[in-house]
């Protein structure tokens, strides 16, 4: 738990690029739903091409944004037992996986401890984590400077190249309704 019980405002970066890629999106959100972790919102579902490591299969990435009571570091190692559970194996750096849950933005604070860097500090160079982010934030001036930093990468790189839409995330609400 953080100080006073409070609830933060955290992003959360998911992509898979293994089997049956939309479930595990979905298998995700819907753990971190079991936790004290309340999912505000939902961005659409892009295929992405591989970044970095580049042998490997598309991607499909999304972004949610929580509230929630854990701390930074409750919620990485929460988000750590999900990904465990979801038969996240760590081969090769970057390389292909099930699920993968990075804690992208947490409030306003910056943290850089040897477990978790935020914001994330590769966020701005990725068009894969900007785009759906857009979907989501919720504070205008972050989406402003969020819709700058886009733009400047789509200019490099010419178009927004490697970044689909993929899929409009209906599924969010009807996870919602089968809850009741
Ligand atoms: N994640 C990486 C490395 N490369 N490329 C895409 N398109 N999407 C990802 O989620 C991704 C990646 C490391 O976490
Ligand atoms: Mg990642
Ligand atoms: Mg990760």
């Amino acid at each position: 738990m953080n100080e006073n019980n409070k609830k933060s405002l955290a992003y959360i970066g998911l992509g898979s690029n293994i089997g049956e890629r939309e479930n595990y999106l979905k298998d995700a959100v819907q753990q971190m739903k079991t936790y004290p972790i309340e999912v505000i919102g939902c961005s659409n579902i892009y295929e992405t091409d591989p970044v970095g490591y580049t042998d490997q299969d598309a991607f499909l990435n999304m972004v949610v944004v929580v509230a929630t009571t854990y701390s930074p570091e409750d919620l990485l190692n929460q988000l750590a037992i999900i990904e465990k559970s979801l038969l996240r194996q760590r081969v090769i750096h970057w390389g292909p996986r099930t699920i993968d849950l990075d804690v992208l933005l947490y409030d306003n604070v910056q943290i850089t401890t040897d477990q978790l860097i935020v914001p994330h500090p590769r966020m701005n160079e990725r068009l894969f984590v900007l785009i759906p982010l857009l979907d989501v934030i919720q504070s205008e001036d972050d989406r402003q400077q969020i819709q700058k930093t886009v733009d400047k990468l789509m200019e490099l790189e010419g178009e927004k190249e490697g970044v689909r839409l993929w899929k409009k995330t209906e599924w969010l609400n009807v996870l919602e309704l089968s809850e009741n």
